[in-house]
């Protein structure tokens, strides 16, 4: 690839930010307070615009509903254009009521398949309003103990709900299927692999594809094989970016494993999937319970960037020749040689490209935003709250 060719890439690369991201949180031990976080999913989408304003490449945010439910989303849309940004993956939530002790889709209970149905629906009729192409779906649905329900059973009744919200899509809208290896569920998780989401996703049709959540797998799992795979079938349709040194720890992606994240978007560019409209959507998916939120986003923003610049610098000719000769050392130095080059100079060049400051942690420190905020803001809402 040339050198334009790479910036040109670089400039028109897009990361999609969650709302969610900007509230408190922490874990089941404590939920920690920080000065100036967002009361309303307004106030989410004006941080959310900061990211944005200080990297010129992360222009959209995903809301979760209920967590950011408003009355007139229309207006929510018009709310983020005015800020910069635009509404984008709707996320769908089926696990936070007590309702769901069981699960929601795969649930025993009729009456509480329903519900969850209905919700998920409901979640169609957002993405009209916002003008939104992407519902993702993540079921905390399993089970704690073998023989407390049935498994076949259950993805009968996880097909017969997918089913039913994929008929309910308009033309261009799609259902991201999200699978996660355990996590409130201990025993047995009814999405808990890519396999399972690829099989339920294939049988739906097209607008089926499965979501790839970095921290949803086993350890030593080999995600970017799980990428390669999907994306020669045509269904890898979005990822939740985070890292993890443990389990579903939420960290800044490229923070516990830069190497990994390197690798997964070398799979990206071998693809071609980078492009905006490659159907592949960038997505953090991360929550930052002890350090600052908008600085967390935009170094994670900058974290992707990185990944993505070494991973555009492989020499794909020098590769394939060191493969087709059977070079194996020669092969691993070709991609090691990009992984090992500093891009934070070229980043620099291409952020000045776009008018920016090429340093958006120090641009926004100095920007005196997070003051602002803290002065403006007082009971700020838990990530997850206020639905
Ligand atoms: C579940 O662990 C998950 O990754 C899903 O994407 C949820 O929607 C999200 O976390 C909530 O943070
Ligand atoms: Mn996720
Ligand atoms: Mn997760």
């Amino acid at each position: 690839m040339t050198e334009t060719a790479v910036r040109d890439a670089l400039r028109a690369q897009r990361i999609e930010v969650p709302s969610w991201a900007y509230g408190n949180s922490g874990t089941r031990f404590k939920v920690f307070s920080q000065p100036g976080v967002p009361r309303t999913p307004e106030e989410k989408i004006a941080d959310a615009a900061q990211v944005h304003a200080f990297t010129g490449v992360a222009p959209i945010v995903s809301l979760h509903i209920p967590w950011d439910r408003v009355d007139d989303f229309a207006k929510l849309g018009s709310y983020a254009a005015e800020q910069g940004v635009r509404i984008g993956t709707i996320n769908t939530n089926v696990f936070q009521d007590d309702d769901y002790r069981l699960g929601s889709v795969t649930n025993p209970d009729p009456r509480i398949r329903r519900k969850a149905l209905g919700h998920l629906l409901e979640c169609v009729d957002i993405m009209d309003a916002t003008g939104s192409a992407d519902l993702k779906l993540w079921f905390s649905d399993g089970t704690n103990y073998p023989g407390q329900d049935d498994i076949r059973a259950r993805q009968d009744r996880l097909a017969e709900a997918l089913a039913a919200t994929y008929e309910r899509l308009g033309d261009d809208q799609r259902m991201l299927l999200e699978y996660k290896l355990f996590e409130p569920a201990f025993y047995m998780t009814d999405v808990p692999d890519w396999g399972t989401a690829y099989a339920h996703c294939l049988k739906l049709g097209e607008k089926a594809q499965v979501v790839i959540d970095t921290g949803h797998h086993a350890p030593g799992t080999n995600i970017e094989f799980i990428v390669a795979f999907l994306l020669r079938e045509g269904k890898l349709g979005a990822f939740d970016f985070n890292s993890r040194f443990y389990a579903d720890d939420d960290l800044m992606v490229g923070a516990a494993d830069p190497f990994q994240l390197f690798r997964i978007m070398y799979e990206i560019v071998r693809a071609d999937a980078l492009r905006p409209d490659s159907g592949v959507n960038f997505m953090l998916d991360q929550c930052h319970n002890i350090e600052p939120k908008i600085p967390a986003q935009i170094r994670s923003v900058m974290n992707v960037q990185e990944a993505t610049a070494k991973a555009l610098l492989v020499d794909a000719e020098a590769l394939a020749a060191a493969q087709t000769a059977g070079d194996v050392l020669g092969a691993n130095g070709v991609l090691m040689d990009a992984y090992d080059t500093d891009v934070r100079p070229l980043l620099r060049e291409v952020r000045a490209d776009l008018g920016l400051d090429p340093e958006p942690m120090a641009a926004y420190a100095r920007s005196g935003y997070a003051q602002r905020i803290a002065a403006e803001r007082v009971g700020g809402q838990q990530a997850g709250w206020g639905a």
